[in-house]
């Protein structure tokens, strides 16, 4: 057990919710909270590369910090991106202005895994939980600091397709002409998420998000096989690492982007995760009723939804409330908030699901 001293915590709703335990009024949180729509994150990002601002704690602490200061958050998450995984594992990543992140020399074909390297994570990726352990001093205590990840198959895309994609057409030819290089590359990612998710709660993350947001390319075939059974996993060997370094476990999001409603199913009745995640497109009565009672369901409002009025929003974020159920939900959008969305748009957002 590590002895960090953190100051204690005055706001656990999320973990309340997250493991299903009443709370007195529902906890929220914004995916992307630290980003482009804080006139104080585009100043930091104006003297400081992106990759430079995750690697430096400091100007990582400060930025996800800045949503917190700002307003009645239930949850911070620290500033990184999915991409260090790739970076870590020897694959060059710049973030293109404007256009987001590139992977200049991506995977062609399975002999490019021999480019790929096992990295000692507790090294390669240090400076995350050196910003994740400054964050939660700096907190002191105000709200939970949740840890993330990118999910392997969305690595994977992003690893194949060298950026984002619309399609996702190469990476999902993988699944097709090179079944085994895939579950190998799959299994050679998997490995450093365990790694890189036990570090950081040693470092001090009080809660997990895995986030596949590219689960909208898999029909449930896929999904099963390339999705959950390393999510599956995932969890499974996050929660028996710690066991064995006597650290409490702490709950885990699965945010499956897209999902068909029969993934959905198969991740809720599994039982790996305490949370999961649903985009906009999920009805809430529906994923209710599908997906049982004991399973936390977060999000779900479309982050374009936070152009209407302020009272429209902190309507329709009552009515989420209403349809979700008070127990067992987390308040979030259905992905992350966008880069001109209006600062008033979120303090309306947390002001419905506060009032709710
Ligand atoms: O110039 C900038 O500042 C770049 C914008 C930006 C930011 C603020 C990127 C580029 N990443 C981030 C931070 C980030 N990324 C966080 C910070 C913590 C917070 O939420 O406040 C998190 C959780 C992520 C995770 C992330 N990065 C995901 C998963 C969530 C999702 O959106 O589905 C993904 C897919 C990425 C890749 C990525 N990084 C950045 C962009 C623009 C993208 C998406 C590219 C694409 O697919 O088109």
């Amino acid at each position: 057990m590590i002895e960090h001293n953190f100051p204690s915590l005055k706001n656990d709703r999320i973990l309340k919710a997250a493991r299903g335990e009443p709370v007195d009024r529902i906890p929220v949180w914004v995916m992307r909270q630290a980003g482009r729509y804080l006139p104080e994150f585009q100043e930091v990002r104006a003297q400081h590369d992106f990759f430079t601002v995750c690697q430096t704690p400091e100007l990582a602490c400060q930025v996800t910090l800045q949503p917190i200061e700002r307003f009645d958050l239930d949850a911070s998450i620290i500033f990184s991106d999915i991409l260090v995984i790739p970076q870590a594992m020897g694959l060059k990543v710049e973030m293109a202005p404007g256009v987001g992140p590139v992977l200049p020399r991506p995977l062609v074909d399975p002999n490019d895994l021999s480019r790929l390297i096992q990295p000692n994570v507790n090294e390669a990726l240090k400076y995350v939980g050196d910003a994740i352990t400054l964050t939660r001093h700096k907190l002191n205590g105000r709200v939970p600091l949740i840890g993330f990840t990118g999910a392997p198959w969305t690595l994977m895309g992003y690893m194949i397709q060298g950026g984002g994609s619309s399609t996702m057409a190469k990476a999902r030819s993988w699944l097709y002409k090179y079944p085994e290089d895939t579950h190998k590359l799959l299994q050679m990612i998997t490995d450093v998420i365990v790694d890189y998710l036990v570090m950081q709660v040693k470092a001090g993350a009080q809660l997990l998000q895995v986030f596949e947001s590219n689960g909208n390319y898999l029909d449930d075939a896929l999904f099963t096989n390339y999705s959950f059974k390393y999510l599956k996993q995932i969890s499974e060997r996050v929660r028996k690492q710690l066991k064995e370094a006597n650290i409490p476990e702490v709950p885990m999001i699965a945010f499956p982007k897209g999902a068909t409603m029969n993934s959905l199913k198969i991740l809720a009745m599994d039982q790996s995760y305490e949370v999961i995640g649903l985009d906009w497109t999920v009805d809430p009565i529906e994923a209710r009723k599908q997906l049982g009672a004991n399973v936390t369901l977060q999000g779900n409002m479309d982050p374009c939804a936070m152009y209407s009025s302020q009272d429209e929003i902190i309507a329709r974020a009552q009515k989420m409330v209403s349809n979700f159920g008070k127990t067992r939900y987390i308040g979030n959008l259905g992905h992350g908030i966008l880069p001109d969305t209006p600062i008033s748009s979120m303090e309306a957002f947390i002001k419905g699901m506060h009032s709710a």
